[in-house]
């Protein structure tokens, strides 16, 4: 299977309209949707989905922030996608993320940082499978194969 990646829009970038802007930058760029909700988060989900960072001092404000509104939960798929997502979407701290990266023209707060991707392909398939229990959607593109090298 190609690689996959699950790539989160957080509730400040859903409230702010970065929808369509942060989907068309993995689109534009070639990757296939394979998965697409908007959800409200409990927070005993988000608190799993981030329990590597429990014991980190920011833990409980960033599952407040998380839980506070609805966010786009996505898996994207394509050649290196998990390296290539987190380079679209720029340094987590948006005062180091370069200008050009999702986080780097819409954010300024790291607490407020727009979106999330997995950091490696093993956190990418435990992600999937905790926020697409129901599988992803299998489809086959129809472009040339050309397309790709
Ligand atoms: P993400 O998981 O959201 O893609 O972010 P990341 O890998 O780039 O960063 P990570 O260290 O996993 O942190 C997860 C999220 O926690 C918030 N954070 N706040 N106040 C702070 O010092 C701080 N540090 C991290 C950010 O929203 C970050 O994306």
């Amino acid at each position: 299977m190609a690689e996959q990646t699950f790539i989160m829009i957080k509730p400040d970038g859903v409230q702010r309209g970065l929808v369509a802007e942060v989907i068309a930058r993995f689109e534009k760029k070639g990757f296939t949707l394979r998965g697409l909700k908007l959800q409200n988060v409990e927070q005993a989900f988000a608190e799993k989905h981030y329990e590597d960072l429990s014991s980190k001092p920011f833990f409980h404000g960033l599952v407040h922030y998380i839980i506070s509104g609805p966010v786009v939960a996505m898996v994207w798929e394509g050649k290196s996608v998990v390296t290539t997502g987190r380079t679209i979407i720029g340094a987590t701290n948006p005062a180091q993320s370069a200008p050009g990266t999702i986080r780097g023209d819409y954010a300024i707060d790291i607490g407020r940082n727009v979106i999330h991707g997995s950091d490696s392909v093993e956190s990418a398939q435990k992600e999937i499978a905790l926020w697409f229990p129901e599988g992803t959607v299998q489809w086959k593109s129809s472009l040339h194969p050309w397309i790709n090298e």
